[in-house]
C-alpha cells in the first residue's frame, strides 16, 4: 500500500506528485460528466479526490458512485496542485475500497437545518466544517495558554470539582445529592486556587464549572471551561498584565500557525485582526463606564453590575479587548479586595472583548486580611461556618493576592465571530438542553 498520509499534511503542499493513500469518512460526493468529485475527511482535514472513469476499474468507478455520505473509506491517488480544487491541492484517485458503508439518509443533509435540529443531531454536527474549525482552534488556543502559563512559572493545579460552599453567589449553584447531604457543583476554582497558592505559588487550571444559569442568552452556558489563574504577591495592576500578556501570546500563536489561520479565515475573523492586538490594552473605570452610558442615552445606575445591553453597546466603541476596573462592591462577590483608597468601590477588573461581545474575563485582587473577610462575609449574608477553611488561609501566612477566571466558550466565540456561545464548545449545556 502506498504510505498512508494524514490530509492536512497534504494542504500543507507536501507529498504533490506522490501517490499516497487517505483514510477517512466522505464527506461529500458530486458527479460530472466521467468524474466522481469525492470530499474526504479525516480528522485533520478535508480534501477533493477526483475520480476519471477511464483512470480506475469500471467496478471502482461503480463503488465511488453509489457510495453513501459518512462511509468510511480508504483511498489511493497522486496528489496534485490545483488552485480549483478547496485548500489547492486534489487527489487524482486510482483506487478506492470503503470500510464500512453508512445507512442511506445522513440526517445533515445539504440544506438549511434550524438550530433545535442541529441542536438535536449534534453528535453528527461536529462533523461538519465549521464545527470542525472551531474545535481545532478551540484545542489551539488552550494549547498556547499552557505553552505561556508553563513559560512563566505557573503550575498547573486542580481543584474539586464536588463542593460546599458558593464562590459567585447561591443563586447559580446546582445542587447534587451527595450520600445524605447535599453538595454542588463548582462555580470556579478560585477558593482552593486561594489555599493552593501558599503550597505552589503562581498556579492554573483548564476546567469545566457550572452555573445553573436560568437565562436564555447567546453567552450562558450551563457548563462552561474556565481557565482560572492565582497568583502570591501580586496586586490588580499585576494580575491584569498577566491576563493582557497571555491572550496576546495565545492571539499571536493561534494567527502564527497555518492550519488555525486558515480556519479563522473561513470562520470570518481575518488573522490580522488578532495580530494586532498588543498590550497594553486600555483600563477605564465602572464610574467612567457609567458615564458613557448615561451621556449615551442608556440609563444606568451606579451600583448595578453591567449587563448584556450595556456591555454590547461598550465593546461596540472598541477594536481591541479593554478591561473595566473598580466596580462598585455591591456588584461583585465577598471575596473582592475594597479599595483602600475608596472603600465603595474593589480592586476588580473585568475584561471585554470588543465588537459587541463584552466581558471574557473577571477577576482581581482578594481580601489578605482575616478582619475585612469577616465583615464582607457579614455584608453578603453569607455563614462563616460555610466558609471555615477559607477564613482559616487569612490566620496562617496571609499574603496579597490576585487572580482571574477566563471563560473560554466565550473567548473562542469572540475569536470566531460566532453568534452564540453554544457552538464554541461540542456539546453545549443550555438551560433547556443536556442532550446529546
Ligand atoms: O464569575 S466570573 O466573572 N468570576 C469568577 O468565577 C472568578 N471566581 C474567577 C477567578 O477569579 N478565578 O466568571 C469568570 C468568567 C466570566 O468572565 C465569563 O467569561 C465566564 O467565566 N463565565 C461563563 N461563561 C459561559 N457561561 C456562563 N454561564 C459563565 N459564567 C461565567
Amino acid at each position: 500500500m502506498p504510505q498512508l498520509v494524514e490530509i492536512s499534511q497534504i494542504l500543507s503542499g507536501k507529498y504533490v506528485g506522490e501517490e499516497v493513500t487517505v483514510r477517512g469518512w466522505l464527506h461529500n460526493r458530486r458527479s460530472s460528466g466521467g468524474i466522481h468529485f469525492l470530499m474526504v475527511r479525516d480528522g485533520t482535514g478535508v480534501i477533493q479526490c477526483t475520480m476519471k472513469k477511464d483512470r480506475v476499474s469500471a467496478e471502482t468507478f461503480e463503488v465511488a458512485k453509489k457510495i453513501t455520505m459518512e462511509s468510511t473509506i480508504e483511498l489511493t491517488g497522486v496528489v496534485r496542485e490545483d488552485n480549483r480544487a478547496p485548500g489547492g491541492y486534489e487527489i487524482q484517485t486510482s483506487d478506492l475500497r470503503v470500510i464500512y458503508r453508512a445507512e442511506e439518509g445522513f440526517p445533515i443533509a445539504k440544506k438549511y437545518h434550524g438550530p433545535d435540529f442541529l441542536l438535536d443531531n449534534r453528535h453528527l454536527w461536529i462533523r461538519s466544517q465549521k464545527m470542525q474549525r472551531i474545535l481545532r482552534i478551540r484545542a489551539r488556543f488552550l494549547k498556547a495558554a499552557r505553552e505561556w502559563l508553563d513559560q512563566n512559572g505557573f503550575t498547573e493545579f486542580h481543584a474539586p470539582t464536588l463542593i460546599t460552599a458558593a464562590c459567585e453567589g447561591g443563586a447559580t449553584l446546582f445542587s447534587v445529592k451527595y450520600f445524605d447531604r447535599e453538595a454542588y457543583l463548582t462555580q470556579s476554582w478560585q477558593l482552593y486556587a486561594e489555599a493552593a497558592i501558599a503550597s505552589l505559588g503562581k498556579i492554573y487550571t483548564i476546567a469545566p464549572s457550572f452555573r445553573a444559569e436560568k437565562s436564555r442568552t447567546r453567552r450562558h452556558l450551563t457548563e462552561f471551561w474556565h481557565l482560572e489563574v492565582e497568583v502570591p504577591w501580586c496586586d490588580l495592576e499585576g494580575i491584569m498584565r498577566i491576563e493582557e500578556e497571555m491572550l496576546t501570546y495565545i492571539l499571536h500563536r493561534l494567527v502564527e500557525d497555518p492550519i488555525a489561520a486558515r480556519d479563522l479565515g473561513a470562520l470570518g475573523r481575518p488573522p490580522k485582526d488578532l495580530l494586532r492586538i498588543e498590550p497594553p490594552f486600555p483600563r477605564i473605570t465602572y464610574d467612567e463606564v457609567v458615564k458613557i452610558l448615561n451621556d449615551d442615552g442608556i440609563r444606568f445606575e451606579w451600583g448595578n453590575d453591567l449587563g448584556w445591553v450595556e456591555e454590547k453597546h461598550l465593546t461596540l466603541k472598541f477594536d481591541k479587548p479593554f478591561f473595566v476596573t473598580h466596580y462598585p462592591r455591591s456588584a461583585k462577590a465577598f471575596y473582592h479586595k475594597p479599595d483602600p483608597k475608596r472603600p465603595e468601590v474593589t480592586l476588580s477588573a473585568d475584561l471585554l472583548a470588543p465588537e459587541g461581545y463584552g466581558e471574557i474575563t473577571g477577576g482581581g485582587q482578594r481580601i489578605e486580611d482575616l478582619n475585612e473577610l469577616l465583615e464582607r462575609i457579614k455584608e453578603n449574608n453569607l455563614n462563616p461556618e460555610d466558609y471555615k477553611w477559607y477564613i482559616d488561609l487569612r490566620r496562617y501566612g496571609t499574603v496579597p493576592h490576585s487572580g482571574f477566571g477566563l471563560g473560554v466558550e466565550r473567548t473562542i466565540a469572540w475569536i470566531c465571530k460566532l453568534s452564540h456561545i453554544r457552538d464554541a464548545i461540542a456539546f453545549p449545556r443550555l438551560i433547556n438542553r443536556v442532550y446529546p
